[in-house]
């Protein structure tokens, strides 16, 4: 059986029911034929079948109590996915929906996203079955005290440095951070994603957003084209919807639509800074539903719809996996839209992906566009070894320098391979080359 098939049968046998994984595994190994075609090395050390079983699994419980006195029981993971390249980094995810099978598709994700930043970073991924919609301040932070209670004896910032995802925000990080200096009695940069007046980067909340923005705009580059007059649909209204509009604003685009887990709204007038700072107080303070949006500006609601359906150029899907369905795809691009880029992990299925790749237009996997997050988690941790601060133009450009890098890398690769403009292909190959090679530098291990 040839080497791809063979890795991913034993993936499937290990993992069963973990339809997740899977589909990130089949396609960041499907992509590394012409590497595996070129040299041998990779087969002779198993990298395949090392590489797709994380370094260490941990899962614990989390015991806490509620505001009404009642104990309640939740799940918390962390996967240490591949240490070959730094200490492991990643995320933490609450939300209901987080099992094994979503936070190792994460971890996998992260391996070669991290490997792409240019970034001395291994990858990780972790989280909670916890809920943190509807609790109050202090449920989240005994939610968070707990969590950590556990998770200390396993992180530091050596070994495994985690921050925020989905439902892990700013206030999050800070109990988390709280619990974790209690415990180790030790002030270091042991989570990114800190406060600024705690060792946390300027740039940081933006650096998902703007960074794929900066990725959009290569990829316009690259045919003489820019973001000016573009209208852009988005979906999500988290951290990564937020500055994405912050930025497509900026750079005079027009953006049309947000999203949660409920709904859409559609505003055709465009979401401008005024709106956009409605929105961070309406989802960062008080937490409340797109719908209310609608209901303030006067704009179209759609119940239970994701914005696929809305006319744009350019997507940027922000939310969550699978968040695009092969029909959305197809939707999109009889609407004309010819640029997508990933501000969420995954969010495109693979008929989806297949769509776009085989249309030509611009596409950009996550683990390239989304990267910018994570690369400046890895600024803020050189930040926090060094013991300073840099300024917010020093971070904005080292992360537009990073998202030009990984842009460029992507591309060359792809056509080093014989697959021009296919950046899944040009991701997934410079992401896993390295990390590869480091494998073997290290031995077995
Ligand atoms: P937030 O929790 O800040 O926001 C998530 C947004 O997505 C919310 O609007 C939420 O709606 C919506 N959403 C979440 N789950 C679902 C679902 N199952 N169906 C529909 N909508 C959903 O998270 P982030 O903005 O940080 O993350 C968004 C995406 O970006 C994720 O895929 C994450 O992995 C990825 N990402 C994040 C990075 C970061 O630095 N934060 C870095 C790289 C990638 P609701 O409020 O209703 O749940
Ligand atoms: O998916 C991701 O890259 C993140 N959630 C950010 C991880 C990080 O360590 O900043």
């Amino acid at each position: 059986m040839p080497i791809v098939q063979q890795a991913l049968e034993t993936v499937k046998q290990r993992n069963p029911n973990e339809p997740a994984f899977l589909q990130s595994v089949t396609e960041v190994l499907e992509s590394l034929r012409p590497v595996l075609e070129r040299s041998k090395k990779y087969k002779d050390a198993k990298i395949l079948e090392r590489i797709v079983e994380p370094e260490r699994q941990l899962i614990f419980r989390v015991p806490w109590q509620d505001d009404r006195g009642e104990i309640q029981v939740n799940r918390g993971f962390r996967f240490e996915f591949n240490s070959a390249l730094g200490p492991y980094k990643g995320g933490l995810r609450f939300h209901p929906s987080v099992n094994s099978d979503i936070l190792k598709f994460l971890g996998f994700e992260q391996v070669f996203k991290n490997s792409l930043t240019t970034l001395p970073m291994g990858g990780g991924k972790g989280g909670s079955d916890f809920d943190p919609k509807g609790k109050s301040d202090n449920e989240v932070m005994r939610f968070c005290q707990s969590f950590m209670t556990e998770l200390f004896r396993h992180i530091g910032s050596d070994t495994d440095v985690p921050a925020g995802d989905i439902g892990v925000g700013g206030r999050e990080i800070g109990f988390l951070f709280g619990q974790y200096k209690r415990l180790r009695n030790e002030f270091t940069g042991v989570l990114t994603g800190k406060g600024l007046n705690w060792g946390g980067s300027l740039i940081r909340p933006e650096a998902t957003g703007y960074g794929n923005v900066y990725f959009a705009q290569e990829m316009l580059n690259a045919r003489d084209d820019s973001l000016e007059g573009k209208v852009c649909v988005v979906s999500g209204s988290g951290n990564v919807a937020q500055y994405t509009v912050e930025k497509l604003n900026q750079l005079g685009a027009k953006v049309v639509s947000l999203s949660d887990s409920n709904g859409t709204i559609y505003d055709k007038d465009g979401i401008d800074n005024e709106k956009l700072a409605w929105v961070m107080e309406l989802k960062n303070i008080r937490r409340g539903r797109i719908r209310e949006y609608a209901e303030k500006f006067g704009v179209d609601y759609y119940d239970g719809k994701r914005p696929w359906g809305i006319k744009g150029d350019c997507a940027f899907p922000s939310a969550t996996q699978n968040e695009i369905s092969g029909k959305d795809a197809e939707t999109l691009l009889n609407n004309g839209c010819y640029l997508v880029s990933e501000g969420s992990n995954m969010p495109t299925v693979p008929a989806g992906v297949d769509l776009f790749i085989e249309k030509k237009i611009l596409y950009a996997p996550g683990k390239a566009a989304n990267a910018g997050g994570v690369a400046v988690s890895g600024l803020e941790m050189s930040q926090n070894a060094m013991r300073l601060n840099w300024p917010r133009d020093e971070v904005d450009e080292r992360l537009r320098q990073i998202m030009h890098a990984i842009h460029k890398n992507c591309y060359e690769t792809a056509e080093e391979y014989g697959h021009p403009g296919n950046l899944v292909i040009g991701a997934n190959i410079a992401g896993f080359i390295k990390v590869a090679d480091s494998m073997i530098d290290q031995g077995l291990v």
